[in-house]
């Protein structure tokens, strides 16, 4: 029986992507910039079913009629599929999905890698990101491994960066799913907010900055556009017309303990997405310290990971290690 799985990280965005200039083509207003998690995933596994259709499911469960189109139409770009023949999508996801954790990036990164190689097609990264942009946009970061560049033209490069005394803190507040799908999220912050124009010329100019610092590694520097690009991101849909926001209480509360604990010269940075969880960057030899004043303060459910230099490729079942893409 045929059957193939593919593994791809989740990637959290220290510049992010906030509103398509291309909707069809799924192209960005400014270049967005990622780490790619080691210990965050999704496994996508692809093999023949006994009845005719797609059966697609997430964690064990049976996605909906609405899910289903999703993938078939992203399915369709690959040559050779067809709706009809019998097909089993098993999709395992290693972090909470829908709540601005990036599964759906990661998701689609391991459903393209995963559907490459079932339907034979092989194309190159370059041809797979213009597929995997159709699922997700983030979701193109997540094809590569390490720090990730996407520009405006589509194109993605790993960067040249030190990533191995780097770590990253998930503080979960919550783990439900979202209200707003980001895509909804992002037309509505494109059309309708007053600071949209800035952010897109302070997104540049960010990325231009981070590029810079990344190179040269300083963390701190690092640490501080990647806090205020997120802030910016945030601040247009405060400003979007009807407002809204992914903050929530203790979001709030995750940022004033990280600037607690920079007036104490401990080197760390916050990030969110679109939920509100709260990400952190650090250097590894800080992880105890600021989980225990995250602990302290009631954030018992923390993921901490490393940044990993493997992207999305087809694993090997029995060693679980990575084949080449
Ligand atoms: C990012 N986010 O750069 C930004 C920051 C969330 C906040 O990309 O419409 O699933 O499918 O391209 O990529 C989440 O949105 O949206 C996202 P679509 P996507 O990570």
């Amino acid at each position: 029986m045929k059957k193939i799985t593919a593994k791809a990280p989740v990637n959290i965005a220290i510049i992010k992507y906030w509103g398509k200039k291309d909707e069809i083509k799924v192209l960005p207003y400014n270049p967005s910039i990622s780490y790619t998690l080691e210990s965050l995933y999704t496994k996508t596994t692809l093999k023949e079913g006994t009845t005719p259709g797609v059966k697609f499911f997430i964690n064990g469960i049976l996605q909906s009629k609405n899910e289903h189109k999703k993938v078939i139409d992203f399915l369709s770009y690959f040559k050779g599929f067809n709706a009809e023949d019998p097909l089993i999508i098993e999709s395992i996801n290693e972090v909470p999905t829908a709540a601005g954790f990036a599964s759906s990036a990661s998701g689609f990164a391991a459903l393209a890698v995963a559907a490459n190689h079932y339907y034979n097609t092989l194309y190159d990264t370059s041809k797979l990101s213009v597929i995997t942009r159709q699922g997700s946009g983030s979701a193109v970061r997540s094809l590569l491994g390490g720090c990730v560049l996407w520009q405006t033209d589509g194109t993605i490069e790993q960067i040249d960066t030190s990533t191995d005394d780097l770590a990253m803190i998930f503080v979960v507040i919550n783990e439900k799913q979202k209200k707003t799908s980001s895509r909804d999220a992002m037309k509505h912050t494109v059309k309708t907010s007053y600071l949209y124009e800035s952010w897109v010329e302070q997104a540049h100019k960010d990325a231009m900055d981070m590029l810079k610092v990344l190179k040269t590694n300083q963390f701190d520097f690092i640490g501080k556009i990647m806090e205020s690009n997120s802030l910016f991101m945030h601040a247009t849909m405060m400003m979007a017309q009807p407002p809204f926001t992914y903050f929530v209480d203790d979001s709030y509360r995750v940022y004033e303990l990280v600037h607690t604990l920079r007036e104490k010269n401990i080197p760390v940075y916050a990030t969110m997405d679109a939920g509100p969880n709260v990400k952190l960057l650090t250097k590894k030899a800080h992880i105890n310290t600021i989980t225990k004043k995250l602990k302290t303060e009631g954030f018992n459910t923390l993921i901490v990971s490393n940044i990993t230099k493997e992207g999305a490729a087809i694993i090997n079942e029995k060693d679980d290690g990575f084949k080449a893409r």
